[in-house]
Protein backbone atom coordinates (compact mmCIF):
# COMPACT_ATOMS: atom_id res chain seq x y z
CA UNK A 1 0.00 0.00 0.00
CA UNK A 2 2.78 2.77 1.36
CA UNK A 3 4.40 1.62 -2.25
CA UNK A 4 0.78 2.23 -3.90
CA UNK A 5 0.88 6.02 -2.18
CA UNK A 6 4.36 7.12 -3.55
CA UNK A 7 3.09 6.08 -7.53
CA UNK A 8 -0.01 8.49 -6.93
CA UNK A 9 2.05 11.10 -5.42
CA UNK A 10 4.80 11.02 -8.15
CA UNK A 11 2.18 11.02 -10.47
CA UNK A 12 0.48 13.65 -9.34
CA UNK A 13 3.20 15.66 -8.71
CA UNK A 14 3.75 15.48 -12.81
CA UNK A 15 0.21 16.70 -13.61
CA UNK A 16 0.29 18.98 -11.06
CA UNK A 17 3.11 21.09 -12.46
CA UNK A 18 2.30 19.67 -16.08
CA UNK A 19 1.06 23.25 -17.60
CA UNK A 20 4.28 24.96 -16.79
CA UNK A 21 6.95 22.09 -17.47
CA UNK A 22 6.37 21.87 -21.29
CA UNK A 23 5.29 24.21 -23.63
CA UNK A 24 2.90 24.42 -26.61
CA UNK A 25 -0.89 23.43 -27.43
CA UNK A 26 -3.31 23.40 -30.41
CA UNK A 27 -5.44 26.44 -31.56
CA UNK A 28 -3.61 28.99 -33.74
CA UNK A 29 -4.04 32.18 -35.16
CA UNK A 30 -3.76 35.79 -33.54
CA UNK A 31 -0.87 38.19 -32.90
CA UNK A 32 0.56 40.72 -34.52
CA UNK A 33 -0.06 44.41 -33.04
CA UNK A 34 1.98 46.63 -30.67
CA UNK A 35 0.80 49.16 -28.36
CA UNK A 36 -1.27 51.79 -30.42
CA UNK A 37 -1.35 55.34 -29.69
CA UNK A 38 -4.66 57.24 -27.98
CA UNK A 39 -5.31 56.98 -23.92
CA UNK A 40 -9.16 55.50 -24.70
CA UNK A 41 -10.99 57.17 -27.45
CA UNK A 42 -8.98 54.79 -30.04
CA UNK A 43 -9.41 51.23 -29.22
CA UNK A 44 -5.70 49.57 -28.53
CA UNK A 45 -4.04 46.52 -28.02
CA UNK A 46 -1.54 45.74 -25.00
CA UNK A 47 1.00 43.21 -24.58
CA UNK A 48 1.64 41.82 -21.22
CA UNK A 49 4.45 39.10 -20.19
CA UNK A 50 3.96 37.31 -17.21
CA UNK A 51 6.46 37.52 -14.88
CA UNK A 52 5.30 35.69 -11.41
CA UNK A 53 2.95 32.33 -10.72
CA UNK A 54 1.88 31.45 -7.62
CA UNK A 55 0.72 27.88 -7.65
CA UNK A 56 -1.56 26.55 -4.95
CA UNK A 57 -0.44 25.34 -1.56
CA UNK A 58 -2.16 24.11 1.71
CA UNK A 59 -5.12 26.55 2.59
CA UNK A 60 -3.93 29.89 3.80
CA UNK A 61 -5.70 31.63 6.76
CA UNK A 62 -9.23 32.91 5.83
CA UNK A 63 -9.02 29.74 3.25
CA UNK A 64 -7.71 31.40 0.75
CA UNK A 65 -6.51 30.47 -2.72
CA UNK A 66 -5.58 30.90 -6.17
CA UNK A 67 -8.13 30.30 -8.83
CA UNK A 68 -11.86 31.45 -9.96
CA UNK A 69 -15.11 30.47 -9.16
CA UNK A 70 -15.99 28.07 -11.82
CA UNK A 71 -19.61 26.67 -11.14
CA UNK A 72 -20.74 30.16 -10.25
CA UNK A 73 -21.92 29.09 -6.71
CA UNK A 74 -20.09 29.29 -3.09
CA UNK A 75 -20.08 26.02 -1.49
CA UNK A 76 -19.07 27.17 2.10
CA UNK A 77 -18.55 23.80 4.00
CA UNK A 78 -17.64 20.51 2.33
CA UNK A 79 -20.41 17.98 2.51
CA UNK A 80 -19.61 14.60 1.11
CA UNK A 81 -23.07 13.51 1.13
CA UNK A 82 -24.57 16.67 -1.17
CA UNK A 83 -26.45 15.39 -3.82
CA UNK A 84 -25.34 17.19 -6.09
CA UNK A 85 -20.96 16.38 -6.82
CA UNK A 86 -20.93 20.08 -7.31
CA UNK A 87 -21.42 21.09 -3.56
CA UNK A 88 -19.31 18.81 -1.54
CA UNK A 89 -15.90 20.57 -1.42
CA UNK A 90 -15.30 23.64 0.16
CA UNK A 91 -14.48 26.71 -1.73
CA UNK A 92 -11.85 29.36 -0.89
CA UNK A 93 -11.40 32.98 -1.37
CA UNK A 94 -8.89 34.24 -3.99
CA UNK A 95 -6.92 37.26 -3.23
CA UNK A 96 -9.25 39.69 -4.75
CA UNK A 97 -11.88 38.64 -1.88
CA UNK A 98 -14.01 36.38 -4.67
CA UNK A 99 -15.75 33.70 -2.66
CA UNK A 100 -16.38 30.33 -4.61
CA UNK A 101 -13.05 30.19 -5.72
CA UNK A 102 -12.99 26.16 -6.72
CA UNK A 103 -9.57 25.04 -6.67
CA UNK A 104 -9.21 21.07 -5.83
CA UNK A 105 -5.25 21.23 -6.19
CA UNK A 106 -5.73 23.01 -2.53
CA UNK A 107 -5.59 20.36 0.11
CA UNK A 108 -6.05 16.63 -0.66
CA UNK A 109 -4.83 16.43 -3.71
CA UNK A 110 -1.79 18.65 -2.57
CA UNK A 111 -1.49 16.94 0.65
CA UNK A 112 -0.67 13.64 -0.77
CA UNK A 113 1.62 15.14 -3.16
CA UNK A 114 3.68 16.89 -0.25
CA UNK A 115 3.28 13.89 1.93
CA UNK A 116 5.32 11.62 -0.21
CA UNK A 117 7.36 14.28 -2.86
CA UNK A 118 8.06 16.62 -0.06
CA UNK A 119 11.21 18.50 -1.91
CA UNK A 120 9.04 18.98 -5.24
CA UNK A 121 9.11 22.69 -5.46
CA UNK A 122 6.56 23.33 -8.70
CA UNK A 123 6.96 26.92 -7.81
CA UNK A 124 10.33 26.89 -7.87
CA UNK A 125 10.45 24.73 -10.85
CA UNK A 126 8.29 27.57 -12.52
CA UNK A 127 10.12 30.62 -11.52
CA UNK A 128 13.16 28.67 -12.97
CA UNK A 129 11.92 28.43 -16.26
CA UNK A 130 11.02 31.90 -16.34
CA UNK A 131 14.49 33.11 -15.44
CA UNK A 132 16.10 31.12 -17.70
CA UNK A 133 13.54 32.51 -20.56
CA UNK A 134 12.46 28.96 -21.54
CA UNK A 135 8.56 29.47 -20.19
CA UNK A 136 7.50 33.54 -20.97
CA UNK A 137 3.90 33.70 -21.47
CA UNK A 138 2.63 36.68 -23.50
CA UNK A 139 -1.22 37.91 -23.17
CA UNK A 140 -2.21 40.11 -25.54
CA UNK A 141 -5.13 42.15 -24.70
CA UNK A 142 -7.18 43.52 -27.80
CA UNK A 143 -9.58 46.20 -28.40
CA UNK A 144 -9.09 48.19 -25.74
CA UNK A 145 -11.04 51.21 -25.57
CA UNK A 146 -11.22 51.55 -21.76
CA UNK A 147 -9.12 50.19 -18.80
CA UNK A 148 -12.19 50.86 -16.71
CA UNK A 149 -14.73 49.70 -18.08
CA UNK A 150 -15.12 47.98 -21.94
CA UNK A 151 -17.60 45.43 -22.98
CA UNK A 152 -15.60 43.69 -25.39
CA UNK A 153 -12.17 42.75 -25.87
CA UNK A 154 -10.02 39.73 -27.44
CA UNK A 155 -7.17 37.82 -25.79
CA UNK A 156 -4.79 36.12 -26.99
CA UNK A 157 -1.83 33.67 -24.82
CA UNK A 158 0.81 32.35 -26.16
CA UNK A 159 4.64 31.50 -25.79
CA UNK A 160 7.30 34.79 -26.32
CA UNK A 161 10.85 35.23 -26.31
CA UNK A 162 12.80 38.45 -24.95
CA UNK A 163 13.53 39.65 -28.58
CA UNK A 164 17.49 40.57 -27.85
CA UNK A 165 18.57 37.61 -28.86
CA UNK A 166 18.58 34.81 -31.24
CA UNK A 167 18.51 31.92 -29.15
CA UNK A 168 15.37 30.14 -28.01
CA UNK A 169 14.82 30.45 -25.22
CA UNK A 170 16.38 33.56 -24.81
CA UNK A 171 16.43 34.40 -20.99
CA UNK A 172 14.59 38.06 -19.88
CA UNK A 173 17.22 40.76 -19.07
CA UNK A 174 18.37 40.16 -15.58
CA UNK A 175 16.74 36.61 -15.11
CA UNK A 176 13.58 38.95 -14.77
CA UNK A 177 10.21 39.82 -16.59
CA UNK A 178 10.88 43.63 -16.24
CA UNK A 179 8.27 46.29 -17.47
CA UNK A 180 8.96 48.01 -21.27
CA UNK A 181 11.10 45.13 -22.79
CA UNK A 182 10.79 44.33 -26.35
CA UNK A 183 9.47 40.07 -27.34
CA UNK A 184 8.86 38.26 -29.91
CA UNK A 185 6.43 35.37 -30.52
CA UNK A 186 7.94 32.20 -29.60
CA UNK A 187 8.45 30.57 -33.39
CA UNK A 188 6.80 27.65 -34.08
CA UNK A 189 4.57 27.31 -31.35
CA UNK A 190 0.76 27.02 -31.44
CA UNK A 191 -1.31 29.68 -29.48
CA UNK A 192 -2.40 28.64 -26.10
CA UNK A 193 -5.38 30.54 -26.80
CA UNK A 194 -6.73 33.17 -29.58
CA UNK A 195 -9.31 35.51 -29.69
CA UNK A 196 -10.70 34.62 -26.39
CA UNK A 197 -13.79 37.01 -25.84
CA UNK A 198 -13.21 38.90 -22.48
CA UNK A 199 -14.62 42.27 -20.79
CA UNK A 200 -13.23 44.80 -18.42
CA UNK A 201 -15.46 46.30 -15.39
CA UNK A 202 -14.09 48.42 -12.77
CA UNK A 203 -10.73 47.62 -13.91
CA UNK A 204 -11.05 43.91 -13.61
CA UNK A 205 -10.54 42.18 -16.90
CA UNK A 206 -11.97 38.80 -17.21
CA UNK A 207 -11.77 36.35 -20.01
CA UNK A 208 -13.53 33.24 -21.31
CA UNK A 209 -14.36 30.65 -21.03
CA UNK A 210 -11.21 28.98 -22.94
CA UNK A 211 -9.60 25.71 -23.44
CA UNK A 212 -5.81 25.79 -22.84
CA UNK A 213 -4.95 22.64 -24.81
CA UNK A 214 -1.25 21.98 -23.23
CA UNK A 215 1.22 19.69 -24.54
CA UNK A 216 4.74 18.31 -22.48
CA UNK A 217 7.22 15.93 -22.65
CA UNK A 218 9.74 14.21 -20.23
CA UNK A 219 11.91 11.40 -20.39
CA UNK A 220 11.11 7.86 -18.52
CA UNK A 221 13.72 5.47 -18.68
CA UNK A 222 15.12 6.47 -21.89
CA UNK A 223 12.12 6.77 -23.77
CA UNK A 224 10.58 10.58 -24.86
CA UNK A 225 6.90 10.82 -23.40
CA UNK A 226 4.77 13.43 -25.03
CA UNK A 227 1.24 14.40 -23.09
CA UNK A 228 -1.36 16.44 -23.89
CA UNK A 229 -3.84 17.88 -21.26
CA UNK A 230 -6.65 20.26 -21.81
CA UNK A 231 -7.95 22.65 -19.31
CA UNK A 232 -11.41 23.29 -20.30
CA UNK A 233 -13.83 25.86 -19.81
CA UNK A 234 -11.07 27.94 -18.39
CA UNK A 235 -11.49 31.48 -16.93
CA UNK A 236 -9.08 34.48 -15.98
CA UNK A 237 -9.54 37.64 -13.93
CA UNK A 238 -7.30 40.10 -13.23
CA UNK A 239 -6.78 44.15 -12.64
CA UNK A 240 -5.73 45.16 -16.11
CA UNK A 241 -4.11 48.81 -16.85
CA UNK A 242 -1.33 49.99 -18.85
CA UNK A 243 1.56 48.84 -16.79
CA UNK A 244 -0.10 45.56 -16.09
CA UNK A 245 -2.13 42.46 -15.06
CA UNK A 246 -2.22 42.71 -11.34
CA UNK A 247 -3.99 39.74 -9.02
CA UNK A 248 -4.03 37.58 -11.96
CA UNK A 249 -6.24 34.24 -11.34
CA UNK A 250 -6.59 31.76 -13.98
CA UNK A 251 -9.08 28.63 -12.76
CA UNK A 252 -10.56 25.42 -15.03
CA UNK A 253 -11.13 22.02 -15.13
CA UNK A 254 -9.53 18.94 -15.95
CA UNK A 255 -11.61 15.56 -16.62
CA UNK A 256 -10.89 12.80 -14.97
CA UNK A 257 -10.93 10.44 -18.12
CA UNK A 258 -7.54 12.52 -19.67
CA UNK A 259 -5.74 12.28 -16.53
CA UNK A 260 -6.36 8.60 -16.22
CA UNK A 261 -5.25 8.22 -20.06
CA UNK A 262 -2.07 10.20 -18.97
CA UNK A 263 -1.94 7.81 -16.31
CA UNK A 264 -1.50 5.03 -18.28
CA UNK A 265 1.23 6.63 -20.49
CA UNK A 266 3.80 7.49 -17.59
CA UNK A 267 2.91 4.02 -15.51
CA UNK A 268 1.03 1.75 -16.97
CA UNK A 269 -1.84 -0.06 -14.48
CA UNK A 270 -1.54 3.52 -12.39
CA UNK A 271 -4.84 4.37 -13.50
CA UNK A 272 -6.65 2.08 -11.42
CA UNK A 273 -4.51 3.30 -8.14
CA UNK A 274 -5.24 7.10 -9.03
CA UNK A 275 -8.94 7.27 -10.11
CA UNK A 276 -9.96 6.70 -6.64
CA UNK A 277 -8.52 9.77 -4.98
CA UNK A 278 -9.42 11.78 -8.46
CA UNK A 279 -13.16 10.39 -8.49
CA UNK A 280 -13.32 11.60 -4.83
CA UNK A 281 -11.93 14.90 -5.19
CA UNK A 282 -14.07 15.93 -8.81
CA UNK A 283 -16.26 18.39 -8.71
CA UNK A 284 -16.91 19.59 -11.81
CA UNK A 285 -18.88 18.57 -14.64
CA UNK A 286 -21.98 16.61 -13.61
CA UNK A 287 -22.98 13.08 -15.47
CA UNK A 288 -26.56 12.50 -15.89
CA UNK A 289 -26.04 8.99 -17.25
CA UNK A 290 -23.36 7.89 -14.35
CA UNK A 291 -25.61 9.08 -11.05
CA UNK A 292 -24.36 12.74 -11.41
CA UNK A 293 -20.72 11.89 -10.56
CA UNK A 294 -18.46 14.72 -11.83
CA UNK A 295 -16.21 14.16 -14.33
CA UNK A 296 -13.64 16.81 -13.61
CA UNK A 297 -11.80 18.49 -11.23
CA UNK A 298 -10.68 21.85 -10.65
CA UNK A 299 -7.57 23.81 -10.46
CA UNK A 300 -6.46 27.21 -10.57
CA UNK A 301 -3.29 29.59 -10.23
CA UNK A 302 -2.26 33.37 -9.59
CA UNK A 303 -0.72 35.57 -11.55
CA UNK A 304 0.85 38.63 -12.30
CA UNK A 305 1.72 40.17 -15.73
CA UNK A 306 4.32 43.25 -16.76
CA UNK A 307 3.65 45.19 -20.08
CA UNK A 308 5.57 45.38 -22.65
CA UNK A 309 6.37 45.56 -26.50
CA UNK A 310 5.42 42.43 -28.87
CA UNK A 311 7.56 42.80 -31.83
CA1 LIG B 1 -17.65 27.72 -6.89
CA1 LIG C 1 -16.93 24.10 -5.82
Amino acid sequence: MKMHWRRIACLFAILYSAPFLGCGGGGGGGGGGGTDAGPTSEPQNRFYVIGTVKLPSMPESGNRAPGVDLDNKVTSTANTNAPNCTDRHQDYVNDRNEMGVDNQLVGTLLGLIRGVASNFDAEMEIRNRIASGDLLIGVHVKDINSFQSDDSVKVDVFLVDAASCNMSPCPPMGGMVQANQMWKRRMGTMAFASDVSGRIQGGALTAGPLNLPLSFSFMREGMMINIRLTIQNAKLVADISENGLMRGNLGGGVSIMEILQIAEMIMPGSSGIVEGPLRDNADLDPDPSNMGNCRAVSAGIGFSAVSGTLQ
